[in-house]
């Protein structure tokens, strides 16, 4: 793709500011082989989608080979493709195919642990003095004979396990079979620049570093504060919160490791996407100073309910702390989370919720992302018990069942008699090509919101403010010249005279200031559009204010 003549200078603009990020879970967005299973020739058959959708960036989940205890986030080989998905020749022809529409594809890698199959840790195993020992990390038991310290995986219990054969223990954050990298090697250092370098030379253009927070353990492998009771019973939410991570997770070193990156990926024009798991905006500012990674997600809005001081705080935050907002990726969906619209209130009201909180992410500062189906306001899919993969309690399966694209066999999804998981309950009308025959769907919806951020100047200003005091209900900000209003509350708000900064525009007497509705949820234009503008309940708008200047 061709290239902005890459910079270190902080303040410049960058590709990725004024773009739409979109988040493919590979395995349930198109089957090209009829195995039941998403792939890279599926993908490229619906690269036209993205296009008609508008989005310009394209991160996809692992697609390298791997035993997929994790569905491929526990990796075997850093630098190839997974019989499962294609191989690399497919994956050449992805890169070329999504340039020729101008969407830029951003790979997601996994160093903070890799899979036991990996020739790395095949050759650990064989002992203290194995070439590839210190890959990984092992400490002796502690004087009782347990686990080294008290640390617990993100997915519930502890995060060691014996290796009978040495007597020691490997650490490992998540599964058992996914050992945790040691990034204290300088060895490690060097293997993972050759594994940027392959991706980077075969045209990717950038990276979601998964688990970004945690690469970094104290060298001492201290245990950390215990806040309340361990609960070993607990979910892993519950254990995981019972301590205070301040020896396992954003350790000092964390952030050196992705200057050494940037650095690297710098004369590519290559984008560095943390997955930034944080609990604090200040902590998520540490973590993405500006001269590291380029971008790190903000999961707060995942766990939030609906209203109106619950989104104001979840994105105010941030924005406050980070040093430059550019410098945060927008996200309400993943392939790790329940669906929105599912977590907003179900049915035709959680759809309604998660584009309005969606309207309110497009307009701010910072990269904002889709996840794959929140464009058809899918909610979260049903998945019998009988029929679940995830390998963890907590199933994430319901936010990953396949994209419906047509009605049909299996949604058009894939030509196999049975997916590797189920359709998840969807109808005729959540699939893509009927929404895209109806101009009213959600798919036009987002369409439209992704449209209006692309194409409104306002929209690149670095002018921002929250516009306060409006209602209790109402979140409100303004950017250049773009007003964006969202009603959160029970009741309709009308819109009255607002003070922008120096001016003020007043939507009773259109006479005195023209305003211009680019946007709105309320696909009708309905109880919005009406003179003076009442903003409906659960209703967000997008205006551009005319003239700003006095
Ligand atoms: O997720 C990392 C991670 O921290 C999440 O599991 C987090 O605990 C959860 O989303 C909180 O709701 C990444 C991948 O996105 C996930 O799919 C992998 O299973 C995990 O890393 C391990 O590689």
């Amino acid at each position: 793709m061709a290239s902005h003549e890459p910079t270190n200078d902080s303040s410049a603009t960058r590709w990725w500011h004024s773009a739409v990020g979109y988040e493919v879970y590979l395995r349930s967005f198109s089957d090209g082989d009829g195995d039941g299973i998403g792939d890279l020739a599926g993908l490229i058959h619906r690269l036209d989608h993205l296009s008609a959708l508008g989005v310009d960036l394209v991160w996809i989940t692992p697609f390298y080979p791997s035993p997929m205890v994790d569905f491929g986030y526990d990796v075997a080989d850093y630098t190839d493709v997974h019989p499962l998905y294609g191989d690399l020749e497919q994956f050449d022809q992805l890169v070329a195919a999504a340039h020729q529409r101008g969407i830029r594809i951003v790979a997601d890698i996994v160093p903070n642990h890799s899979s036991d199959q990996h020739p790395w840790f095949v050759d650990a195993l064989t002992g203290p003095d194995a070439a590839h020992r210190d890959y990984y990390i092992w400490a002796d038991p502690s004087a009782d004979g347990g686990p080294p310290n008290n640390w617990v995986s993100y997915f519930g219990g502890p995060a060691w396990t014996l290796d009978a054969a040495s007597g020691q223990y490997y650490l490992h954050l998540f599964l058992p079979r996914q050992p945790d990298i040691n990034w204290s090697n300088p060895a490690v250092l060097d293997a993972f620049d050759d594994v940027l370098r392959f991706w980077l030379d075969r045209g990717i253009d950038g990276f979601r570093i998964d688990v970004a927070q945690a690469l970094a353990k104290d060298r001492r492998l201290r245990s950390n504060p215990e806040i309340s009771p361990w609960n070993p019973n607990g979910t892993r939410f519950e254990q995981w919160d019972a301590f205070d991570h301040r020896f396992d997770v954003l350790q000092p070193e964390g952030p050196d490791i992705f200057r050494r990156w940037h650095a690297l990926v710098e004369p590519y024009d290559a984008l560095l996407l943390g997955e930034t798991h944080v609990t604090d905006p200040s902590m998520l500012a540490e973590l993405v100073p500006g001269d590291g990674l380029h971008v790190g997600f903000w999961f707060d809005p995942m766990g939030i309910e609906w209203s109106a001081d619950a989104v104001r705080s979840t994105l105010r935050g941030p924005l406050a702390a980070m040093s430059d907002p550019r410098l945060l990726g927008w996200v309400a969906a993943s392939h790790d989370d329940v669906r929105p619209p599912t977590r907003f209130g179900g049915g035709d009201s959680g759809r309604t919720r998660s584009l309005v909180f969606s309207t309110l992410l497009f307009g701010l500062p910072g990269l904002p992302f889709l996840y794959q189906g929140e464009e058809l306001g899918l909610l979260e899919g049903f998945v019998p018990i009988e029929r679940r993969a995830d390998p963890i309690a907590q199933s994430r399966d319901g936010c990953r069942t396949p994209m419906p694209w047509e009605p049909g066999k299996n949604f058009g999804f894939s030509t196999a008699d049975r997916t590797w998981l189920p359709d998840g309950g969807r109808d005729d009308t959540d699939t893509a090509s009927w929404q895209r025959s109806q101009p009213d769907s959600w798919f036009h919806r987002y369409r439209a919101l992704v449209e209006v951020r692309k194409t409104e100047p306002g929209l690149a200003s670095s002018d921002f403010r929250w516009i306060d005091d409006l209602d209790p209900d109402v979140v409100a900000y303004q950017r250049g010249d773009i007003v964006v209003v969202a009603n959160l509350g029970p009741e309709p708000f009308p819109l009255g005279r607002i003070e922008l900064g120096p001016m003020s525009v007043d939507f009773a007497s259109p006479g005195t200031r023209a305003a211009t509705m680019l946007f709105t949820t309320d696909a009708t234009g309905g109880s919005t559009s009406i003179d003076p503008p009442v903003l409906a309940p659960d209703s967000a708008t997008i205006y551009r204010v005319d003239p700003l200047s006095a």
